[in-house]
């Protein structure tokens, strides 16, 4: 039989490849020593000390965890529908989610950015990516509620994204499919990436005051993969850098064929530059198609405004916007050290992790030692750019965070462990199993200026063995280490909602004395709210039904609605009167084909439903209120189409005629 030669290195690959896979360390133990119980109790009661916000992957959603007991405290849903707190349902949040494809109830968020003031977490908003249909969430930590998600064009699978520049001024999203721009035909035949394909970046300008997100600019590069990327802060403010992939520019099996080059490359941008150029009027205004939703917290309403151009600057245009710094073997993170001098690039099929330098880079530069161009960029010299290489970390470095005490601390998905390194000598310090396989890594304020040094988490992808078994699919998991000594210590792992990629952490304080406790009702300004039950009402237009409803402790009012024909669109603006922390009330109707409103004290919000049929429909407060909870409810009679029953909606008045003794009963209760 003649071998296939092309098929046997193709196969000689893949079993190379196959080893990349995870593994579990051979002491996969359980035993955590000593004190490490005491180190996580945080007592009934008590507070923990710092909020974590963890990106949720395939679940669309942020979870925040408290800090060191791993409590969950909270799910923000950011980008999937939330039938729980009726996120994508209400007709208020129903805009959130539309995209120039329509709706889209579901996303992909791998990483969080705090925002930063003069490189330190300020508190104010966590801005989210969404990898699939690209987007970027901007949740404000007031309400911990996502205020607002802005689309972005030309690009496919957003995953360098959001990371933040040191004041705010932007957060970048790098695409990770390169595509066809937008305004190009992009029916064209999938070998043709090399001619056709762009890799495009955004610039997204985040306004100081009202945190309102906006495309400044994108820059087009050539058709690769961006992975993963940070900006530059202290010295090097004013670049940022990203990973690259597939430099090969593979359009098929990319396992194989973008693992070819011996190295890819970290691109290092000018962004000060790029900001100058724009403002120059060099950006070319290309036709595009994007969303832009907002949530405005006075209305309690989100709008969405189709956007149709962005202003593109061409890098092959612009000597002296990119470099490019050759890293081995396609690198995942992206990490700059709290100085802003060193550049950590983690190849995932590397046996070592590069460090750039930041001085280096710019003397690169001015004596041009470039190694040629890639796509017309120049590409600096691998050892021009260099500091020093980490030997023998371990196995499929992924990303890398920072301490105070200037260590640096690396993933190693293959080999499931943390390398604990120092960042001015290179040498490995200390190594600690994680259960297992590793993905993310987050020291609270590891990729700002101020880094802390007491913990750090661990997010990993399988938990074979960790947790009581639950069918086919396991949690996933974060795991908590006392990084204050020379030694890491393992504390405490908990199972995480969704699969947990970047996170970031910060002190309680920063956040939770700002943290909204109900909406004042008097600043209320939804067209449907009702500010007490005498503006409580019901009215036809046509075949559409507003009903302007209160909620309070114990009652709906109305709670009594006849003249609801099948077929009408039956609108309930509910407003829920309580002026307290922590007193919502729900709504939900038999039938309707939606989800629940969950209405936070002074908000209104609205349940659209459509009955198909006549007969009677109970309605009720979904969220055990008061020890009168359970009569919290009412209900709907619907008539058949057609039907002259007038409209009539009352609370504690619709009596039996006959029954004086009830009569009397109610107004004793009224
Ligand atoms: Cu999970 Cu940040 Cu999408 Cu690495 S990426 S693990
Ligand atoms: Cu309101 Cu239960």
């Amino acid at each position: 039989m003649r071998i296939n030669t092309k098929y046997a290195q193709g196969m000689a690959a893949l079993a190379l490849l196959v080893s990349v896979n995870a593994c579990k360390p051979k002491d996969a133990g359980s035993v955590v020593s000593g004190d490490a119980a005491a180190k996580v109790y945080v007592a009934p009661g008590k507070y923990d000390e710092y909020y974590n916000f963890v990106s949720g992957g395939f679940s669309g959603q942020l979870s925040v965890y408290g800090l060191p007991s791993g409590r969950l405290l909270r799910v923000i849903p950011v980008f999937s529908v939330d039938p729980e707190k009726g996120w994508g349902y209400s007709e208020e949040t129903k805009p959130m989610l539309n995209t120039s494809h329509g709706s889209v109830p579901w996303d992909d968020l791998h990483h969080v950015s705090m925002s930063q003031t003069n490189g330190e977490i300020d508190g104010r908003w966590a801005f989210a990516n969404a990898n699939n249909t690209p987007r970027v969430a901007r949740v404000d930590l007031k309400t911990f509620r996502t205020a607002e998600i802005l689309e972005l064009p030309n690009s496919g699978g957003n995953h360098s994204s959001p990371f933040i520049t040191e004041n705010s001024e932007y957060i970048v999203a790098g695409t990770r499919f390169s595509v066809p721009p937008d305004d190009k035909n992009g029916d064209v035949p999938i070998n043709t990436y090399k001619q056709n394909f762009k890799g495009t970046i955004s610039f997204i300008s985040i306004d100081k005051n009202s945190g309102n997100m906006d495309i400044a600019f994108q820059l087009q590069g050539p058709g690769v993969n961006f992975d993963l990327s940070h900006a530059g802060k202290g010295k090097s403010n004013g670049w940022f850098f990203f990973s690259t992939y597939n430099t090969e520019q593979a359009n098929t099996l990319l396992e194989v064929n973008a693992s070819k080059r011996d190295k890819d490359f970290i691109m290092a941008v000018n962004w000060k530059m790029a900001e100058q150029l724009i403002k120059a009027g060099k950006g070319r205004k290309q036709a595009a198609k994007y969303a832009s939703n907002r949530f405005d917290e006075s209305t309690h309403t989100a709008t969405s405004t189709i956007k149709n151009e962005v202003s593109v600057l061409d890098i092959r245009e612009h000597p002296g916007l990119v470099y490019m710094i050759p890293c081995p073997k396609s690198p995942h993170g992206c990490d700059v050290d709290p100085t802003g001098e060193y550049i950590v690039g983690s190849g995932k099929l590397a046996a070592l992790i590069p460090v750039f330098s930041f001085d280096k880079i710019q003397k690169a530069i001015a004596d041009k030692a470039f190694d040629g161009e890639y796509d017309g960029i120049p590409v600096i010299k691998y050892e021009a750019a260099l500091y020093g290489e980490v030997k023998k970390p371990g196995l499929g470095p992924l990303h890398t965070e920072f301490d105070d005490k200037g260590n640096a601390y690396t993933s190693m998905f293959v080999s499931s462990e943390v390398v604990k390194w120092n960042v001015k000598d290179l040498k490995v310090l200390d190594r600690v199993p994680t259960y297992y396989s590793v993905g993310h890594l987050m020291v609270p304020g590891g990729d700002s200026k101020k880094p802390t040094g007491k913990y750090l988490v661990a997010y990993n992808k399988i938990t074979k063995d960790r947790y009581l078994p639950t069918g086919p699919e396991l949690s996933q998991s974060a795991q908590l280490y006392d990084i204050s000594g020379d030694k890491m210590q393992l504390l405490l792992d908990f199972p995480t909602i969704g699969e947990p990629h970047y996170a970031q952490a910060v002190a309680a304080d920063v956040i939770k004395n700002n943290s909204t406790k109900f909406f004042k009702i008097e600043e209320n300004k939804h067209p449907h709210v009702a500010k007490g039950e005498k503006e409580a009402k019901v009215w036809r237009e046509g075949n559409k039904v507003h009903i302007n409803m209160t909620l309070v402790r114990s009652h709906l009012t109305p709670d009594n609605i006849e003249g609801i024909r099948v077929g009408d669109e039956v609108y309930f603006h509910t407003t829920n009167l309580e002026q307290d922390w922590d007193v919502p009330h729900g709504f939900a109707v038999k039938g309707a084909l939606n989800a629940e409103l969950l209405v936070m004290p002074g908000e209104t919000t609205t349940l659209k439903w459509v009955p198909l049929k006549a007969g009677m429909y109970p309605i009720y407060c979904t969220d055990f209120c008061s020890a009168l909870h359970q009569e919290m409810s009412g209900y709907v009679r619907v008539s058949p189409a057609g039907s002259n029953v007038p409209i009539s909606f009352s609370t504690g008045t619709n009596l039996p005629k006959d029954d004086t003794a009830t009569a009397q009963a109610g107004a004793v209760k009224k």
